[in-house]
């Protein structure tokens, strides 16, 4: 049977926090027939998915199902969210080496089930542990995509459409770099209808300086949750339903992922966030958008610090 006839089928591993609100993001909107789940945990994967199996009755018709490794042999997705979330106060780079290990545990037998399909690594940090997946996974570029800067140019939609009066999905706006606090706002491209919110902010008598606050709040919004709740979960997990979807449904959609850098922005051997096409295929381009020598700085900054990181942790 060909890979469009057959269900499609997702396998989460990991059933936290993120992974059980993506699940249900799935259920909500019908995204995938089928959704195996995978945890060290077992016994939560089995209360998870009878708990989101009630769920069916007023969504959509859903196989969901505690599962392990081997199921991955014919999964259109591996979608990753085990990992150690962060503490108050630690930031997403201090997450490194725990969640390499976990990674390692995790890739492994997927490779080894024969999965060919491809991998969603949305575990921080989350542009180095992608980069790593498509590592220790042998798999070509194109099949290992990471969340990258979803969450946070959503948040900057959020934040940039409060501000003007309109629907964050009417703001076109991207963070750019390491998901984390080297990311920036492309304040030479963020737009509403074609005006740049730099220009808008000028035509309402409003300071320049709005614009560093709203990358600090973006920046900082994690943070901020996390002191205020514990964990992040409800964006982060929309977000990956709709990057899952945007694959599964064959959408060519453009969206700020984690994606492999061969030469844009001048980077070479890492993920980052920049903009990038996926289907059904997975990653189909990666758009280089045209910085101002300022944002290119940022860009490099941004590379560097991740360089940094991941120089030590492969060790
Ligand atoms: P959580 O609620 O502690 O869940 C983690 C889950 O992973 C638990 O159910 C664990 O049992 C499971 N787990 C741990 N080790 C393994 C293993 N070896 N094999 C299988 N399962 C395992 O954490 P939460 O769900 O809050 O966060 C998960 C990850 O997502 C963290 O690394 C977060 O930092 C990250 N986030 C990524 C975001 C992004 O934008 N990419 C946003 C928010 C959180």
């Amino acid at each position: 049977m060909a890979r469009e006839e057959k269900p499609r089928k997702v396998i989460l591993v990991g059933d936290g926090a993120v992974g059980s609100t993506y699940a249900f993001s799935l259920v909500q909107q019908g995204i995938a027939e089928e959704v195996g789940i995978v945890d060290i945990v077992k016994e939560r994967t089995e209360g998870d998915a009878i708990d989101l199996g009630d769920a069916t009755p007023w969504t959509f018709p859903k196989h969901i199902y505690s599962t392990d490794y081997s199921d991955a042999k014919d999964a259109d997705m591996v979608v990753i969210t085990a990992g150690a979330p962060q503490k108050p106060g630690e930031s997403r780079l201090d997450l490194v080496n725990k969640n390499l290990k976990i990674l390692s545990s995790i890739v492994e037998p997927v490779v080894e089930s024969g999965f060919d399909g491809i991998f969603l690594v949305i575990a921080n940090p989350v542009d180095i542990l992608t980069h790593a997946t498509w590592k220790m996974s042998g798999f070509p570029k194109d099949r290992v995509i990471g969340s990258g800067t979803s969450l946070d140019s959503g948040r900057l939609q959020k934040v940039i459409g409060q501000m003007e009066g309109v629907d964050p999905r009417s703001v076109n706006a991207y963070m750019l770099g390491e998901h984390g606090d080297t990311e920036f706002p492309v304040w030479s491209y963020n737009n509403v209808g074609g005006v740049k919110v730099s220009d808008w902010l000028k035509a309402h008598n409003m300071p320049e300086s709005k614009l560093e606050d709203m990358h600090q709040e973006v920046k900082n919004m994690a943070y901020d949750i996390i002191n205020k709740k514990g964990a992040t979960f409800y964006g982060i997990g929309t977000a990956a339903a709709f990057i899952t979807k945007a694959i599964l449904n064959d959408e060519h959609r453009v969206l700020p992922l984690s994606v492999p850098m061969d030469g844009q922005y001048g980077l070479h051997d890492l993920h980052i966030g920049t903009p990038a096409v996926v289907g059904r295929k997975g990653l189909e381009q990666i758009i280089e958008m045209p910085l101002t020598d300022k944002e290119q700085e940022l860009m490099t900054a941004s590379a560097d610090q991740l360089k940094k990181v991941m120089d030590k942790a492969f060790k």
